[in-house]
């Protein structure tokens, strides 16, 4: 070792040693700094460490006072790492506690705040109202099966009712649903009466122009049960248009035309902004009623094709176009409007 070349004793080296190490210990800033001085001074070939293995070849006498001075330097650079690395690590932490705290007392980021479509909200309320009395909400596919959107309910193979409905046809049999009606159909299928449903859901037919787009949302619901009557379906019916356009609305049915129901009705409300009374009012027209839905009593082949017994049973079926019910509500001209996606058309709702 070099303290031979430069004729000092081992026991002087061990304390320069030693004195330079507490002094690089003492003068580590980070635990880094200091891991660094351990390597030194006391890592696997570290002088020191090359001292105490050369004890062997020292003479006899040498031995005790070399060994004994090398493992107290040892002891002492041990030491003072420790204690060191017990003050670094602590002002280490809190530095990092420091850099890393959070200010809770900071407003927020503000947070873009979407808003609900307006057909959305129409069906919220109508999906609630009949929710509220104890119906199931029901959903089902988009793409249906010819047997499910129109055999099943009393639209056969080649009648006209089909062409009517400017069907999206896919390949092998399978339509876009032209209205929700499969879904009750599924639903009869899957159970006894009584069955209380309401199902909401897009549907699609081929047309467009300002009242009509290629898809729309429906509403329709199904009720089916012993004893049900067309004053059931005007009752309930009734409550659903007084709950979303305001108590105050009268109801009336007409006459209507369904190959799903019979006898069939339409029915309409009391304009909900003139009362009937404007014959100038923007949302009427004049009219003083609006077109809400059509509705009937399920056709007996309709019941017997998903299996119940027309003779114990009769149902009542709705459907509506919630898309129509907002246009009338928000007074929204162009229905195309609904699904364009224009932000600043959806940030008024
Ligand atoms: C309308 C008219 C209606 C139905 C839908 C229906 C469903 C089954 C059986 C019988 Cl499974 N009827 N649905 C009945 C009458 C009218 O919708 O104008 N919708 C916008």
């Amino acid at each position: 070792m070099c303290y031979h070349s430069r004729s000092m004793t081992a026991a002087g080296r061990i304390e320069e040693l030693r004195a330079e190490a507490l002094s690089a210990v003492a003068s580590a800033d980070t635990t880094g700094e200091l891991e660094s001085a351990r390597v030194k001074y006391l890592g696997r070939s570290a002088e020191l460490t090359e001292i105490k293995k050369s004890i062997r070849d020292l003479a006899p006498e040498d031995r005790k006072t070399v060994g004994a001075a090398s493992n107290r330097a040892t002891k002492e650079i041990e030491d003072a790492l420790a204690g060191r690395l017990d003050r670094l690590s602590a002002a280490e932490r809190e530095e990092r506690l420091r850099s890393e705290a959070l200010d809770v007392t900071l407003p927020g980021t503000p947070y873009p705040r979407g808003s609900l479509h307006p057909s959305l909200r129409i069906i919220d309320e109508v999906v609630d109202f009949f929710v509220g009395l104890g119906y199931r909400v029901a959903e089902g596919p988009e793409v249906e099966t010819d047997y499910y959107n129109f055999t099943a309910l009393n639209i056969p193979p080649g009648h006209p009712a089909r062409t009517m409905q400017d069907t999206f046809f896919l390949d092998e049999g399978l339509v876009l649903r032209t209205h929700t009606s499969p879904v009750q159909i599924r639903t009869m299928l899957s159970q006894e009466p009584p069955v209380y449903v309401v199902c909401p859901g897009r549907t699609y037919r081929r047309d467009s122009d300002p009242t009509h787009t290629p898809m729309f949302n429906q509403i329709e619901g199904l009720a089916v049960d012993e004893g049900l009557s067309l004053s059931h379906l005007k009752g309930t019916l009734a409550a659903m248009a007084r709950q979303v356009f305001g108590e105050g609305v009268k109801v009336r049915l007409r006459p209507s035309y369904f190959q799903f129901t019979e006898p069939s009705v339409e029915l309409d409300v009391s304009c909900f902004n003139c009362g009937g009374a404007d014959p100038n009012c923007k949302v009427c027209r004049g009219a003083g009623w609006l077109e809400m839905l059509g509705a009937g009593m399920v056709d007996p082949a309709v019941l017997e094709e998903v299996g119940y017994d027309s003779e114990r049973y009769t149902g009542f079926a709705f459907g509506m176009g919630p898309d129509r019910m907002a246009m009338a509500r928000y007074g929204i001209p162009d229905l195309r409007l609904f699904f364009e996606g224009d932000l600043r058309f959806l940030r008024q709702f």
